[in-house]
């Protein structure tokens, strides 16, 4: 009689190992609650006071050059330092500390500092992705290197300090927790079945079909069956490849063309600029690694409305993630929706800039 739909229930999460709580018989109902809207922020194309425009000076007195797609630059800021001297400290087995070298780079999408990246061309975007390619493949290279962290924090809701559309990279000498996790899940998969993790997972929801949000010849994107946050996606390659490097030139086209639907949705849902973080897994430097399944992970905070946001606290933070509206209508809603962007809408202007 148990019913995914109607009962509390626990999912599990393969790639972790973890546990998700769901709550479903507390959204039964419909959301009957006011919908509030944010008026949309007019920004300019240029802002002479921000460091990441072209043309103009960052902390520590770099310029930055007039740039036509994308900058990429050292951290002025950077949590990890590369020339760090290697050590470690132990005391009685349970006090312990390792140095920790490595990079931190920052990543311009584009010159515009009023776009985002569903505003964005589809073109531009690729240039995104052979940004991250060219960093991800550069980096991975550098002696010390454990892993390369690509990563977008959007909106002043997930702590990002400046509109200008732009994503971060650290990389750092040892493998961090949620690749770790990843990478031994990834591993015993492999050695059991012979084939990736994703690919079976991708495999199934393509035939259940209600957790697919998007899918194009190269990419699926979806919400995971055990998915944390409300509009929590990932997009997983169809072909097993373990990372950006591995990528054809037709992949390349196609991660572009489902960042931009997805992200488009995303805005289109409370037709807001929608805050999340979101990020690529993928190999860890060294040994080549079979078991990696390329995939981006994307975790929104919002739930509501531009302005109700979910909070990890109390039994989340000590116990276990919950949530209330389920994977499988989260799906519906996100791939009920347009991919023309809202502040598209109406114009001939299909795709933004470049
Ligand atoms: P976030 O807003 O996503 O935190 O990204 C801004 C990054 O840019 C942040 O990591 C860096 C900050 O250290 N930064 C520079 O490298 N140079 C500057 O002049 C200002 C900010
Ligand atoms: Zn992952």
């Amino acid at each position: 009689m148990f019913d995914l739909k109607d009962h509390p229930h626990r999912r599990y999460n393969p790639l972790t190992g973890e546990w998700v709580l769901v709550s479903p018989h507390r959204t039964n109902r419909p959301w009957r609650g006011q919908v509030e809207k944010v008026p949309p922020e007019q920004r300019p194309v240029y802002d002479p006071g921000c460091y990441l425009c072209p043309g103009n000076t960052r902390a520590g007195g770099i310029r930055n050059p007039q740039y036509e797609s994308t900058l990429v630059f050292d951290n002025d800021f950077p949590a990890l330092l590369p020339d760090t001297p290697p050590g470690w400290f132990e005391r009685g087995g349970l006090l312990r500390a390792e140095a920790q070298p490595g990079v931190c780079r920052v990543v311009c999408f584009s010159p515009r500092h009023d776009l985002t990246i569903p505003e964005m061309e589809t073109s531009a975007i690729g240039r995104v992705v052979d940004a991250w390619v060219g960093e991800y493949s550069d980096l991975m290279m550098r002696p010390g290197i454990g892993y390369v962290q690509i990563f977008e924090n959007r909106g002043a809701m997930m702590g990002c300090s400046n509109p200008h559309p732009h994503g971060q990279i650290w990389a750092p000498s040892a493998i961090p927790n949620e690749v770790a996790k990843e990478h031994a899940t990834q591993q015993a998969y492999f050695e059991t079945h012979g084939r990736t993790l994703l690919s079976d997972y991708v495999a199934l929801e393509l035939e259940l079909g209600e957790r697919i949000v998007d899918a194009n010849g190269s990419f699926v994107v979806l919400i995971p069956f055990w998915a944390v946050w409300p509009f929590e996606v990932m997009i997983a390659s169809r072909r097993p490849f373990s990372g950006l490097d591995r990528m054809s030139p037709q992949e390349r086209d196609d991660l572009a063309a489902v960042i931009k639907s997805l992200t488009t949705r995303y805005d289109n849902l409370f037709e807001v600029s929608f805050p999340y973080t979101m990020g690529f897994h993928q190999r860890p430097a060294g040994e080549e690694s079979p078991f990696w399944h390329f995939h981006a992970h994307y975790c929104p905070p919002l739930l509501r409305s531009a302005t109700v946001r979910k909070f990890m606290v109390g039994f989340e933070m000590l116990a276990t993630p919950q949530r209330d509206i389920t994977p499988e209508s989260a799906a519906a809603r996100l791939r009920a929706l347009s991919t023309v962007h809202y502040r598209q809408r109406g114009e001939d202007n299909q795709g933004g800039f470049k």
